[in-house]
């Protein structure tokens, strides 16, 4: 019999088994299924299924390499900050997480909610599907849970603990080096660029100086910015939807840092489904994602200050909506900056997007040229940015070249 004492990683037979053991609706079950589920690039994901109630489970569980290679060494630590991070949003939001059962430290798994019918978002938008409600649920999402972390609402002693407890060194590495470093210097020989973009690549990323400063800046403020604690890796495949609801999974990414890197993952995803909208003629989609960034900004800056009006807690911060107004846009600008780095990454790094990628050759060539451009002008014009309205603009001024 196995006793799941101590770490080893489980296939779908010991799965069923360690879901009899510590699933309390499962306890009794006679006639599991389990099957791995995952498609990301660092865990296991299986979904364990009762036959005869029919209820189901998905547990996670973290090896100590990434899933998609065997070179990137990772602590298992990450499945704890995941559950913790889902926990939280779980008491402010929890009908935008799924609920999480059980953590298992010493099998560094995590049980949670089945979502069985929802659908990864990435995988929807890829078909042109329209999701009404999609900016009024993340504008929540992410004022309901960024603001509430930072000095602005917590005690600052209770704050530094916290920040203590999501310390998460090697993903964050991760992003470091995908998402600040890598597209402009290619030091670790690991980018993947397009022969026909080659030359492009190389003058608007790594000879663009002008451009290498403003990263530079905005690879600080990731380091050093211990503003909100975040999701960490805010993209349509961390986000699960439904036609009328939506949520957000995956957060093993989540550290402190700057919320704008949040919200311009999310803008950044959304732009990719707009240029695989444009390449394929797919005009009322184009239109619904160009309504949806404008009302995700617009709606997150109303509902921040909602709950900044609500919950503030510091002196200064209840005292100057002037302090509030500095606050909220100084987010607005790290949001374009974070945007346009997240962009070029995924073109030019190794981890990129069906998005771009399922473009025919001919089309993905000019969709990437496209996106680099647009992300290009996101992290220098990045201080001017001030509505959706702003960042909708942008995308406007390229969809007649491009067609
Ligand atoms: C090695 S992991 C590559 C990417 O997958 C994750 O979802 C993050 O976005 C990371 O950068
Ligand atoms: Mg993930």
């Amino acid at each position: 019999m196995v006793l799941f004492s101590t770490y080893f990683l489980m296939d779908t037979e010991e799965i069923k088994a360690y879901a009899q053991k510590n699933i309390s609706f499962m306890k009794n079950a006679q006639n599991l299924e389990a099957t791995e589920i995952g498609d990301g690039n660092l865990n296991y994901v299986f979904r364990v299924k009762d036959l005869d109630s029919k209820k189901s489970v998905i547990v996670k569980q973290a090896g100590h390499s990434a899933r998609i290679s065997e070179d990137i060494k990772l602590s298992t630590d990450r499945i704890r900050i995941e559950t913790r991070a889902l926990q939280l949003s779980y008491e402010r939001t929890p009908h935008l997480v799924p609920k999480i059962y059980l953590f298992d430290e010493v099998m560094s798994c995590c049980a949670m909610e089945d979502l069985g019918e929802f659908t990864i978002m990435r995988a929807a938008l890829m078909k042109q599907q329209i999701f009404p409600n999609f900016a009024e649920h993340i504008s929540t999402y992410m004022a309901e849970n960024l603001l509430p972390t930072s000095d602005v609402v917590m005690e600052h002693k209770e704050k530094k603990n916290l920040v203590g407890s999501f310390i998460n060194p090697e993903l964050c590495e991760i992003s470091e080096d995908l998402v600040f470093t890598e597209p402009y210097f290619n030091q670790n020989n690991r980018n993947e660029i397009l022969i026909e973009n080659a030359q492009f690549v190389q003058e608007q990323l790594y000879d663009n100086e002008q451009l290498k400063l403003e990263v530079a800046k905005l690879k600080y403020l990731f380091l050093t910015k211990t503003q909100s604690l975040l999701h960490g890796d805010l993209h349509t495949g961390s986000i699960f939807v439904t036609e009328k609801e939506t949520k957000v999974i995956d957060p093993e990414f989540a550290f402190y840092g700057p919320i704008g890197y949040d919200i311009g993952n999310v803008i950044a995803n959304l732009t990719f489904a707009w240029i695989n909208g444009l390449f394929t003629n797919s005009i009322e989609f184009t239109q619904w994602i160009e309504d949806t960034i404008q009302k995700t900004v617009d709606l997150f800056q109303l509902k921040f200050k909602d709950v900044w009006k609500r919950e503030a807690r510091e002196l200064f911060a209840t005292n100057s909506e002037d302090f509030m107004n500095h606050y909220l846009q100084d987010i607005i600008n790290d949001t374009a900056g974070m945007a346009g780095l997240e962009i070029n990454r995924r073109i030019v790094g190794l981890a990129k997007v069906i998005d771009i990628t399922g473009l025919k050759n001919d089309e993905r060539v000019k969709a990437e040229k496209l996106c680099i451009l647009i992300a290009n002008r996101l992290i220098i014009e990045r201080n001017q940015f001030k509505t959706g309205n702003d960042f909708v603009r942008i995308l406007q001024e390229y969809k007649e070249d491009f067609k």
